[in-house]
């Protein structure tokens, strides 16, 4: 790990990601993905620079409301949010939305708490322009930016202050029940008891409402998700015929997730040079790139309790479309 001073007053930045880190994850998140039945691919490996460009458009889309639905309730809870935790320090997993960060920043700076921001992305180019820019806006705040996957560096956060954790957006449901497990007991076991974990949840609801926010008129969705079969092709040296590939959104009842799949209407194989690999498909085959969990209230505040947090507060949204859980670590 490497702590340095950026380049703005008020700025630091610790590493605990090299490129080479990355690099290596991904090769062997890509070849585990691809091994299974049917294969995988994580959905980090959506957010280049294009693909995060794509996911913003995608906030923008009428038929994607969780984004929406978030910031209303952020909007209206901010303050209580504040008052409840008394927080001094905000820790941000995933680079967020600068907006939504600035409303919790905003209450609890005006509850007189706040010193402290401490963002977590895996990327660190991200992370320096949004950690420069809250420093440049919340004078005197001190911003400590950390480059590290929150999948696997939890333990890593700075340990100062009374920390509230915000991981926004609804994506808690990028990952499957055990998953969810881990990441809660990882982060609770970095926690003092006291703490406090604020999670965005989107809601189980009607169908039809799911699959189109997952498969919008415009193609957007359609887009971002082919996009991850342009970061294999670029970064793993890969032949794949990007465009021969659907994009396609169901509604799993049985898990109660949307599974997001690019499927091959006709046999092919494509090969990425840099692992080696070679991959078939028959007709009609799919690979699954995306889970987004949908959640209830009972479902959510139980994993919570089973992982050492005690619920606080559920709000949602006027409509029940999203919900922002708040819990206290025991
Ligand atoms: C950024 C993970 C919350 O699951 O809704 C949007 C990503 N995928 N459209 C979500 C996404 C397709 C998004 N999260």
């Amino acid at each position: 790990m490497s702590t340095h001073p950026g380049t703005a007053a008020g700025v630091t930045l610790s590493v605990h990601l090299t490129p080479a880190d990355l690099r290596s994850a991904l090769e062997s998140d890509v070849r585990a993905g691809l091994a299974n039945h049917p294969p995988t691919l994580p959905p980090k490996y959506f957010y280049d620079a294009v693909g995060s460009e794509l996911y913003e458009e995608i906030t923008r889309l009428p038929e994607y409301y969780p984004f929406r639905r978030e910031r209303q309730i952020l909007q209206e809870r901010a303050g209580e949010i504040a008052s409840l935790t008394a927080a001094d320090t905000l820790v941000e997993l995933g680079s967020g939305s600068s907006e939504k960060t600035r409303l919790l920043l905003d209450a609890l700076r005006a509850s007189g708490h706040l010193t402290h921001y401490v963002p977590v992305d895996v990327s660190e180019t991200a992370l320096r322009a949004a950690s420069e820019a809250v420093a440049g806006e919340y004078p005197g705040l001190d911003v400590h930016g950390v480059v590290a996957d929150f999948d696997r560096h939890l333990g890593l956060l700075p340990e100062a202050g009374h920390r509230l954790v915000a991981f926004l957006g609804g994506t808690i449901g990028n990952l499957d029940p055990d998953q969810r497990h881990s990441f809660l007991t990882d982060l609770r076991s970095g926690l003092q008891p006291g703490e406090f974990f604020l999670v965005g949840c989107d809601l189980v609801k009607d169908t039809g409402r799911l699959e189109r926010a997952y498969d919008d008129s415009a193609g957007v969705t359609a887009r971002f998700n082919r996009n991850v079969l342009s970061v294999l092709n670029r970064e793993l040296d890969g032949d794949i015929d990007v465009d021969t590939f659907e994009h396609v959104a169901c509604w799993s009842a049985e898990n109660e997730w949307i599974e997001m799949r690019l499927q091959t209407d006709k046999p092919q194989e494509w090969h990425l040079r840099a692992l080696g690999l070679t991959t078939s498909f028959e007709a009609g085959d799919h690979i699954r790139t995306e889970i987004s969990s949908k959640f209830r209230q009972a479902g959510m505040e139980g994993e919570l309790m089973k992982a050492g947090y005690t619920p606080v507060a559920w709000w949602t949204d006027p409509d029940g479309d999203f919900a922002v859980s708040l819990s206290r670590a025991e």
